[in-house]
């Protein structure tokens, strides 16, 4: 190649046009080979299963769904309408023009089993501005979907994958040239991929969980004006420069957990009883994050969160790369508030990447104890 002014964002769409292509090809393959490798005997077989349609839901709830397989592999059927959307993201008026899967930050987790076909149906509505698409960390080919999925606004479209490797992973928004922007604009998510028969510690023996959380975390970058205020803007478009701007210290302005500082402390806590095994799945699409659950442990951690390799246990905190989702399992044993952080204790106390999660249940003297309650040290 000679052109020498090939860019980064080039390079990406390259590769996207590429895989659009490609697909192309594969829908017009004549030869037998391609025949043989190629879709026919896949269709087939997907007509032939059993359709589940699921209605998915705002985090940091999850759909219902099994923890073992029951049957074979289905296809599951998921919808989601992208909605840009201004949204506070503090108490001191920092707002922020994000993109969304479904309304949300971080769009919901879906969970299938591994064998299972995703189909997804994705709606970007005549009221949005922009274009996106989807890309999932769990698909195989053409760009996670990336290149198959491209929507403008009052367009949709569906994509099917086969869910072939378990564990959680992200999903997020990467149309060519924006990618970044859109990732840190809110547009990721989670899906999970179970075993289809079920978590597994070292030795084998099924992990289940009596209930589970999404915690998808978020760094945004929010520009400010001369005197230091937050800008606030009429379009995500007009945001898009100054945001960049921004985005390009690698300093965000906020951390926060789905959606905005206080999302899950309060009245929106997460809540669970003393002996019940809560699931944690945490995503973060664009950053590093170390989850830590002050007061408590991780008693299996599958810190990159891919199923397949044994879950580590006992931890006091992980760490969770950017791109990837985790999924930690916890059964607790004391009532109380817990704070569940980023453990860079910055992100999580000055910038926002800190929830709650109220225990309800008898206190363990055995476990802890106030011996001497504080009092004067000369008496
Ligand atoms: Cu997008």
């Amino acid at each position: 190649m000679t052109n020498l002014s090939v860019s980064r964002r080039t390079i990406l769409a390259g590769a996207a046009i590429a895989g659009a292509l490609s697909q192309v090809r594969v829908a017009a393959a004549e030869t037998a080979e391609a025949a043989k490798v190629l879709t026919p005997a896949t269709a087939l077989d997907v007509d032939s299963l059993p359709r589940v349609k699921v209605d998915l839901v705002d985090p940091p709830f999850v759909h219902a769904h099994d923890q073992v397989a029951t049957g074979g592999p289905k296809v599951v059927e998921f919808t989601m309408n992208i909605i840009e959307k201004k949204i506070a993201l503090d108490d001191n008026g920092a707002e922020y023009w994000a993109s969304t899967f479904n309304g949300t930050v971080p769009g919901p987790l879906m969970v299938v089993h591994e064998g299972d076909y995703v189909e997804l149906t994705l709606i970007n509505p005549p009221s949005n501005e922009l274009m996106h698409n989807i890309d999932f960390h769990s698909a195989t080919g053409a760009l996670g979907g990336g290149a198959l999925t491209q929507v403008n606004p009052g367009e949709r479209c569906v994509l099917r994958f086969k869910a072939t490797k378990p564990g959680v992973f992200v999903y997020h928004c990467a149309p060519p040239g924006m990618v970044a922007w859109h990732v840190v604009s809110g547009m990721n998510g989670a899906i999970m991929v179970l075993p289809r028969d079920g978590l597994k510690d070292r030795d084998g023996k099924l992990v289940s969980y009596d209930k589970v959380y999404y915690i998808g975390e978020q760094d945004f970058y929010v520009p400010r004006d001369e005197a230091g205020n937050w800008k606030t803007y009429d379009s995500p478009g007009e945001s898009y420069e100054d945001v960049v701007t921004v985005m390009k210290t690698l300093t965000p302005t906020h951390v926060v957990f789905n959606g905005g500082v206080g999302a899950l402390t309060g009245d929106n806590a997460m809540t669970a009883n003393v002996g019940e095994t809560v699931a944690f799945v945490h995503s973060q699409a664009n950053r590093d994050t170390r989850p830590h659950l002050i007061g408590g442990h991780g008693d299996y951690v599958w810190a990159t969160g891919k199923f397949n390799n044994p879950p580590e246990t006992g931890l006091e905190t992980w760490f969770i790369p950017g791109g990837t989702a985790g999924l930690m399992v916890y059964t607790f044993e004391q009532p109380g508030v817990y704070a569940y952080v980023n453990h860079n204790l910055i992100e999580a106390f000055e910038l926002g990447a800190a929830a709650h999660v109220v225990v309800k249940g008898d206190w363990n003297d055995d476990l802890m104890k106030q011996v001497v309650a504080p009092t004067a040290a000369g008496a």
